[in-house]
């Protein structure tokens, strides 16, 4: 994997980003390997925002050209599997309105054959409650790039132990800054720091629940 996409998102620089991601398209470079790459470069963005050398402008303009390049990915990834692996709730937590990440991994589980109800950004618990108790999902995926979240992550886990849905409910958390430890510290069933282990992973959860009707502890 070169760095010349990463450097061109550290950059801002449009243009070249989408050039790039172009010509990685054309040259049949996988999908994931070119997320993989963007990432690298959101992740330096994120580490000069933290060290003082950019500002919110550079995150939102990084956030812009994020989804731009998304857009010329997405037709890529696909979402005509015949979807027969079952229901997924997905959202990012309250107070948290990063979703970048989230939509890959939306994106990923629709490709793998899921269907996903999406409740978008900054979800409180009970919208996460509402939908499992609507849907029947059986797996619940929350993202969280924000450490003041996790609090939010904790709380949604709560809220499905007071409605009655967290033994059958497992619950995967994921985000850059998700860990053992903070899966263990809100209460959550699994974790991943990217999108393409987080679907493997609701893959293997949903092969060990069929025909037990309860929760597989990952
Ligand atoms: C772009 C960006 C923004 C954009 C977001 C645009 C958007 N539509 O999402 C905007 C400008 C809105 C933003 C705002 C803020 N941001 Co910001 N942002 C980033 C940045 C640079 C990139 C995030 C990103 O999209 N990465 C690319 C995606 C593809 O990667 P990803 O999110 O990690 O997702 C992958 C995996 O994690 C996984 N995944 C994601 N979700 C899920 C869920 C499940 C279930 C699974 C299985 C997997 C999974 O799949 C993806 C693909 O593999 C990060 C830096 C970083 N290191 O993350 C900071 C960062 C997350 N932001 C940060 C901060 C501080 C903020 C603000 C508070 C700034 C401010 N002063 O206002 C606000 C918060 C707003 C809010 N209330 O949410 C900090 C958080 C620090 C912390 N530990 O809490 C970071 C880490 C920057 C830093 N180093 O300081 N931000």
């Amino acid at each position: 994997m070169t760095e010349q996409l990463a450097d061109a998102f550290v950059a801002l620089d449009r243009e070249r980003c989408l050039a790039l991601v172009r010509d990685r398209i054309d040259r049949g470079v996988p999908v994931t390997e070119i997320i993989d790459e963007s990432r690298i470069g959101m992740g330096r963005i994120g580490d000069k925002y933290a060290a003082g050398e950019f500002f919110l402008s550079e995150l939102v303009m990084a956030g812009h050209i994020f989804g731009e390049s998304m857009k010329l990915l997405e037709p890529l990834i696909g979402d005509d599997a015949p979807s027969k692996l079952g229901t997924i709730v997905v959202g990012t937590v309250a107070g948290d309105i990063h979703d970048l990440g989230k939509n890959i991994f939306c994106s990923l589980l629709r490709a793998e054959g899921f269907d996903v109800v999406d409740l978008g950004v900054d979800v409180p618990p009970e919208r996460f409650v509402e939908a499992v108790t609507e849907s029947g999902a059986r797996i619940v995926g929350l993202s969280c790039l924000l450490t003041v979240a996790f609090g939010a992550m904790r709380q949604t886990i709560e809220a499905f132990e007071t409605a009655g849905l967290r033994e059958r409910t497992t619950v995967l958390i994921g985000g850059s800054i998700v860990s053992e430890r903070v899966r263990d510290e809100v209460g959550a069933d699994g974790f991943a720091t990217d999108a393409v282990v987080g679907v493997r992973e609701c893959v293997r959860i949903v092969g060990s629940l069929a025909g037990t009707g309860e929760k597989e502890a990952p």
